[in-house]
């Protein structure tokens, strides 16, 4: 690695970025006073790599789909619940709150490749008396976890939030190992 200090206690690595005093000012407004520059910058680069990551549809994701309905659209509970049985296998669960005599809210919890999570949730939003739908795709799989245990095997020191990640792809990556072998 360039311009690089060795890591600190945490295994974090300091390096020095230059930037353009404009970027920079536009830097310290995304932080606020919340944020540090290095986390908004950390923050940052694991957006772009959960993005680049369900850029190819046909990744492994997990998504949270929320959607009101009219309780009132004739035939439109049973038209939900037939597509959430006929894609049984990326229907995780599912919740359904009353919101008042008229109104449902419900929010899915869906796992399979992302451009078949994608096709759910507009199927599913697509139908007539559906109203204010959102889904949120994240990578199902760690786009650090080849970092993380290469660095490992490298006898490296780690950052907290990369051990973190790696934790979390634990099951993954033995799955991984075990298709290896
Ligand atoms: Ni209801």
């Amino acid at each position: 690695m360039r311009n690089t200090q060795a890591g600190d206690e945490n295994g974090a690595v300091r390096f020095s970025v230059s930037m353009e005093p404009e970027l920079l000012e536009r830097l310290d407004e995304l932080a606020g006073t919340s944020r540090t520059r290095s986390k908004v910058v950390r923050d940052l680069l694991r957006a772009h790599l959960a993005r680049t990551e369900l850029s190819s549809g046909h990744n492994p994701a997990v998504g949270v789909l929320t959607y009101v309905y009219d309780h009132d659209q004739p035939d439109l509970a049973r038209r939900l619940m037939d597509v959430q049985h006929d894609r049984h296998a990326e229907v995780v669960a599912a919740t359904h709150v009353h919101l008042d005599r008229h109104e449902c809210l419900e929010v899915l919890i869906l796992r399979g490749t992302a451009d078949r999570i994608q096709r759910l949730a507009e199927q599913l939003l697509g139908l007539r008396g559906v109203r204010q739908g959102r889904l949120v795709l994240t990578p199902a799989r760690c786009p650090l976890a080849r970092t993380h245990h290469s660095a490992r095997r490298n006898g490296k020191a780690l950052g907290r939030e990369v051990e973190g990640q790696g934790s979390k792809c634990k099951s993954q990556n033995g799955r991984r190992r075990k298709e290896a072998e």
